[in-house]
């Protein structure tokens, strides 16, 4: 009998606690999957007005279309940097879940009524209505760094971190459209990347605000544009040796109706971003080449004529053709005119400018690497490159002249220019001091105000 109550008085105990149990664990899962679903509904809310990428673009346009004077809106544009190793080692399911992750991040990060599009497999594209100064801008992106950061868990507890690069555009008065507008976006990216992991880069940052000097001009360049303002000025490039000129580099410039002969460091940014630097070029390139067949006609003594193109003009598809069609029309050969390119430009990642670059060679055009120096890097880099001459940068040589280890870089370079039958040329040349130097050190030409500046060709006889 005691037996018996003992043992269900145990069985008792063992139902609470099992009834206990069980009841818990519902309870448990019910909140769960309550706060799963709330999430959900959080998350679907949010994301109403999520676009795909031909969505976005579609977006995009619409927007362009609907333009006035006082529209504003800024993009972001944040790629995952080596999503293919990512994918590789945690595969396609992890890194999905990592940019889904990523994505729900940027929900809470982007203000109410952003629109944020998993562009590609790994880049977001966001779309804000908000006209950001910089120091927002720098904010929000330095924000969505940091959410890359965050260690994103996978199941099999190894954490996954994303390193990102953003490039970010606002619309402004001298965005002209959709196409220029993208390609600012990819421009600002590509700079991002240059400078390392973890960067963003705002397109043309001073540009932004609408009292600046820049902005004033505007409305004068597209004027000037149509009153034929802009013209081409010359600048000899020496061979030291024989004392003469080898070549002319065309330099545009910009005769103001009242403040007089303007460089392009006043307008180039401005024509880059509206996108007139495409036809301002193609227009200048015309000029140069009428210019150099008169005068390889009456001289015939071999001096070629060089221009310089912007990284911007490098992301026109139909760059080539236009080149090509103008020296058709003029009976000039692609390898009687050099273009000049900015290192920088010269290795861009940007497909679109690798293409132009790969094409131009090609074509049998005589490439320069423009402004070399700033990235020491770059001399590994030109073992890919067939180009038929190197520009060293003004202050790349004043620094090689007192720099032991810069001046083993030029060395370097003028055995290697040997070895690839390229020709190296000092820029900015003042003096003769300057002169001695590159002679010693095996530097065949020079370009710079001491053999002559900038000039309208009348003043070199060309
Ligand atoms: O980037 P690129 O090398 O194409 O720039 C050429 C610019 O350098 C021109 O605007 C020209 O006026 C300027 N320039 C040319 N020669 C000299 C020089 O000897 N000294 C200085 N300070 N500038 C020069
Ligand atoms: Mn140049």
């Amino acid at each position: 009998m005691l037996a018996s109550t003992t043992l269900s008085t145990g069985v008792n105990i063992f139902l609470t606690i099992l009834i206990v149990l069980v009841s818990g664990a519902a309870i448990f899962f019910l909140i769960l999957g309550i706060r799963k679903e709330r999430a959900r509904f959080i998350n679907s809310k949010l994301k109403t007005g999520a676009l795909d990428k031909n969505g976005f673009d579609e977006y995009l346009k619409k927007r362009f279309a609907s333009a006035g004077k006082n529209t504003h809106f800024t993009v972001f544009y944040i790629e995952i940097n080596d999503a293919k190793p990512l994918i590789q080692s945690f595969g396609e399911k992890q890194y999905k879940n990592a940019v889904a992750t990523l994505e729900d991040r940027f929900y809470k990060l982007f203000p109410k009524g952003a629109r944020i599009c998993n562009y590609e497999y790994d880049a977001f594209t966001v779309f804000c209505e908000e006209d950001f100064d910089k120091k927002e801008i720098s904010d929000i992106s330095a924000f969505c760094l940091l959410e890359g950061h965050k260690p994103i868990g996978t199941i099999s507890r190894v954490r996954i971190e994303l390193d990102l690069n953003i490039g970010v555009c606002s619309y402004n008065a001298f965005s002209a459209d959709f196409d220029t507008f993208k390609q600012n976006l990819e421009l600002a990216l590509a700079t991002s990347k240059r400078s390392g992991l973890n960067k963003f880069t705002v397109y043309s940052a001073d540009l932004m605000g609408s009292d600046t000097e820049e902005y004033r001009y505007y409305q004068e360049i597209k004027q000037a544009i149509e009153d034929k303002e802009f013209t081409l000025y010359y600048q000899p490039i020496f061979d030291l040796a024989a004392n003469k000129p080898i070549a002319y580099e065309t330099l545009l410039r910009w005769n103001h109706k009242t403040l007089g002969v303007l460089s392009p460091a006043k307008f180039l940014t401005i024509i880059e971003q509206s996108g007139d630097i495409n036809w301002v070029g193609t227009w200048a390139f015309e000029q140069m080449v009428v210019t150099y067949a008169k005068h390889r006609d009456e001289h015939n003594d071999g001096i070629i004529f060089t221009m310089n193109l912007s990284p911007k003009q490098l992301m026109n598809p139909k760059l080539v053709e236009d080149l090509r069609r103008i020296l058709k029309k003029h009976r000039v050969n692609a390898n009687e005119v050099g273009l000049e390119i900015v290192e920088n430009a010269m290795f861009d990642k940007v497909p679109q400018v690798k293409e132009n670059i790969e094409r131009l060679v090609q074509s049998g055009f005589l490439i320069a690497v423009d402004d070399f120096g700033l990235e020491m890097s770059s001399l590994k880099m030109l073992e890919n490159l067939q180009c038929q001459f190197v520009k060293l940068d003004k202050s790349f040589v004043e620094q090689s002249q007192d720099d032991f280890l810069i001046g083993g870089v030029v060395d370097a370079l003028v055995g290697y220019a040997e070895k690839k039958q390229f020709k190296v040329v000092a820029e900015g040349v003042e003096d003769d001091v300057t002169i001695e130097f590159l002679k010693e050190r095996g530097i065949a030409y020079g370009q710079g105000y001491f053999f002559g500046k900038p000039l309208p060709p009348e003043e070199y006889g060309i």
